[in-house]
């Protein structure tokens, strides 16, 4: 069957580079973006784009029937920071969305769906380091109360319906091309903007917090790699655990003063360092790598290079 793709919340910092990717491997007439506004020209170039509202089924709908769609990916969330400033509109948008999605599948008119958790479905009483894919999971977010709903959710209409929903936690995920929106790991994207604007950054968490964290390429190929997967190798229907590396801001500090040698860090935690504390360190993603061959290819140090060659051509900053 030829993929019509949908891609709702295409402006976003990952739902930006999954279109552009999509685009590259099915054609550009194969995938259409969607979002709630216009997104980066790179995006709204590079391909048809349609406003979508995700809490409204119909406009979702509109646009499934007039492109045929058979596999939509839902990008579009409130996330953690933001999330706790506007708790009933961040439950509203990522469950209201999720349900729209599951029921189109359920009814048939699109055949394969992907959604995207958290690591933050994890909480205080979580074991944090190598945290493993089926643990005590008590979120004190929430955006991790919404996507630990969802994810069971989603196993609900796999076992009920039949639905092909196929779902990962996300880690923190660094990319540099579309700004990140209210999450608490975005400190690890802004250093690298302050370190090349002004070459120092006031952290806001502490210098210890290690998170788990990807680079974009990888979660983008997890994400790809997923839905490809045979159906019978999905054998998690609520979402599976998904690593690359972590780090803590020391560390990426550090690795960034291996170029930038005068580069200063201060740390001035604010409300966002609460939910790092609830999160994992580190994560066992081992099923992922057992059922569908996930492989990160991305280290820190790696990550650190791409981030400041690209930003530096956006900065036209010479180090
Ligand atoms: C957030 N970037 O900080 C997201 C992510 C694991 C964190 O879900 O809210």
């Amino acid at each position: 069957m030829n993929k019509s793709i949908l891609i709702i919340g295409a402006c976003g910092q990952i739902g930006t580079e999954l279109t552009l990717k999509l685009r590259e491997i099915n054609g550009e007439k194969a995938v259409i973006a969607s979002d709630i506004h216009e997104g980066s020209n790179e995006l709204m170039q590079s391909g048809p784009f349609e406003l979508i509202n995700a809490m409204d089924y119909d406009s979702i709908l509109k646009v499934v029937e007039k492109y045929a769609i058979n596999e939509v990916y839902l990008m579009a969330a409130m996330l953690s920071a933001t999330g706790e400033k506007f708790p009933e509109k961040a439950w509203e948008l990522n469950m209201n969305s999720l349900f729209n999605v599951l029921n189109l599948a359920k009814s048939g008119k699109i055949k394969k769906v992907f959604w995207p958790s958290s690591i933050a479905v994890f909480g205080p009483t979580t074991p944090k380091e190598n945290t493993p894919q089926e643990t005590v999971m008590e979120p004190s977010t929430v955006y991790g109360i919404s996507k630990q709903a969802g994810e069971r959710w989603c196993e609900y209409y796999f076992n009920k319906f039949g639905v092909d929903v196929r779902s990962i936690r996300y880690p923190g995920i660094i990319s540099w091309k579309a700004n990140p929106g209210g999450g608490t790991t975005d400190y690890a994207i802004e250093i690298f903007h302050k370190a090349l604007q002004e070459g120092k950054y006031n952290s806001f968490l502490n210098k210890e917090t290690k998170l788990p964290m990807m680079y974009i390429d990888d979660a983008i190929d997890a994400t790809i790699n997923i839905m490809d997967a045979k159906p019978e190798a999905i054998k998690i229907r609520s979402s599976y655990n998904l690593a690359g590396m972590s780090f803590t801001p020391h560390e990426v500090s550090e690795e960034i003063k291996k170029t930038i040698p005068n580069f200063e860090i201060s740390y001035s935690p604010d409300f966002r360092q609460k939910i790092a504390d609830s999160w994992p360190k580190s994560i066992d993603d081992s099923k992922a790598r057992e059922d569908w061959g996930w492989n990160h290819k991305v280290d820190l140090e790696k990550m650190t290079t791409i981030m400041l060659e690209n930003l530096s051509l956006k900065y036209d900053f010479n180090y």
